[in-house]
């Protein structure tokens, strides 16, 4: 069966670490690229070659394709996985390394930019039957067509920008008379952000839960999913915590989503990993967009179905069948996951610099996804994530209770990081109880706030 002999991993950090070890204990060699700043980073020291790319700043570096190209081709690569982040959604990037003769380990450029484009993504979902947040047809063009779809689908709603995502370009109309002034900032906010001003409008959800379905398929017509994550507890669309699977979901509501996306993803001819993120409420799934890449919080999917996911990503990119099916995939107990930062665990500002000491938590159903050791000194470049904290169980109140136990077991010293937060969260009756939306911890983080 073929298999790819060697991989460029076209990222930094704790993924660039974790698409290794799957490399490696599939005796793939590997190859790290790295920036002025990274040459003495853990996944240059692990990997079996490594490329200097370029300078600290990410745009001349790990978003620098010629010299990426450049590297896969003198090292002799057949293939390169992006992780998440920098190059993973970009369309031309995808198509560039296929046209140098590589593998792109990810969807087709065609769907990346498909999904790419909100109201793309919204439209063939609407064709595939998964449900929709109620709004407009697809762009729309005047504020007259955004009044008449606000009076259909009533009060509050959103503009949305098609290129947006991420929060970004998102604008509420509470009532009418809000109407225009969003209409007007959103679309020069996408303008400013994407050089594209189309918007899309939406019933604005006051309270949901961010459910999202994690997808997989090979490039000969089977497509299974591993369930959701609860992505709810996020701060400023920055996530904090997830877990699989959802407080709120019994298996015959995951079932049921499942059929319908997995259906869908089968129709549309999709390859490889992807993500439909969902908003919950009321008892009802609205499809809200599709990320074609791996995500940081993979890991607790992959705990509760006992699956590797980025090797499934590698094997179905060297053309490999998934050799499963949906039946075959058993959902078993409950994962949680805590993002670690390089942060002021109350302002939030980030705080790079020199680890003096670091402890990484163990026993059975630990993980920890890092990069990190004693004496490396985090850059003030980059994302401020250092460590993916996450443990698995039989039950979610086991969970929690090997959560506040491997918390207070990791030791991060040198700089802040957001542990004690994590700490506090995870002794919250709320959050024990799975009782949160996405506003929750806005709320929570402003509560603890100093009187002063
Ligand atoms: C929404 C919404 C409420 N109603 N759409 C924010 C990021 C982007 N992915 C979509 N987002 C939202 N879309 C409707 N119709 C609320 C959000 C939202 C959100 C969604 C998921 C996770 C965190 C969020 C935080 C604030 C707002």
């Amino acid at each position: 069966m073929r298999m790819f002999g060697k991989i460029l991993i076209a990222n930094r950090g704790e993924i660039a670490l974790r698409v290794h070890r799957a490399c490696q204990e599939m005796g793939i060699r590997t190859v790290a690229v790295h920036s002025t700043a990274d040459a003495t980073a853990m996944h240059v020291r692990l990997a079996d070659e490594s490329v200097c790319i370029g300078p600290p700043a990410a745009r001349d570096s790990y978003l620098n394709v010629a010299a990426i190209l450049s590297a896969a081709t003198i090292t002799g690569a057949e293939a390169i996985h992006p992780g998440y982040g920098f190059l993973s959604e970009n369309a031309r990037f995808a198509e560039m390394v296929e046209a140098h003769g590589l593998t792109f380990i990810g969807p087709t450029a065609d769907h990346i930019r498909m999904m790419g484009d909100k109201i793309a993504a919204k439209a063939a979902m609407r064709s595939l039957g998964v449900p929709l947040v109620p709004g407009s047809d697809g762009a729309l063009t005047t504020l007259e067509e955004a009044r008449a779809v606000a009076e259909v689908v009533k009060y509050p709603v959103l503009i949305k920008a098609a290129a947006g995502g991420g929060g970004r370009g998102m604008k509420v109309a509470h009532a009418e008379d809000e109407l225009e002034e969003a209409w007007r900032v959103a679309r020069a906010e996408a303008k400013a952000a994407f050089g594209d001003d189309s918007v899309y409008l939406e019933k604005y959800l006051d309270r949901p839960r961010h459910i999202e379905m994690q997808v997989l398929a090979d490039n000969h017509g089977n497509v299974v999913h591993f369930g959701e994550r609860d992505c709810s507890l996020q701060r400023r669309h920055q996530k904090l915590v997830e877990e699989a699977g959802s407080p709120v979901l019994d298996s015959a509501a995951r079932d049921a989503l499942g059929t319908t996306v997995t259906a869908g993803l089968r129709k549309l001819g999709y390859r490889n990993a992807g993500t439909l993120e969902f908003l919950w409420q009321d008892n009802q799934f609205a499809f809200i967009e599709m990320n074609t890449r791996l995500q940081v919080e993979h890991p607790v999917t992959e705990m509760v179905c006992g699956i590797d996911l980025v090797k499934e990503q590698i094997r179905v990119a060297a053309g490999q069948t998934l050799g499963y099916a949906q039946p075959d995939i058993r959902f078993s107990g409950h994962a949680i996951e805590c993002r670690i930062t390089a942060e002021d665990p109350e302002t939030f500002a980030p705080n790079p610099g020199r680890v003096t000491q670091y402890h990484a938590p163990g026993g059975l159903g630990v993980r920890v996804d890092s990069a990190l050791y004693a004496g490396y000194t985090v850059p003030p470049h980059y994302d401020s994530l250092i460590a993916k904290l996450v443990v698995h169980a039989p039950t979610r109140s086991e969970a929690i209770g090997r959560l506040r136990r491997a918390l207070g077991e990791m030791v991060v010293a040198g700089i802040k990081t957001t542990l004690p937060l994590h700490q506090r969260v995870v002794d919250d009756p709320e959050f024990q109880r799975g009782d949160y939306t996405i506003h929750w911890l806005e709320r929570f983080v402003a509560k603890a706030e100093p009187a002063d």
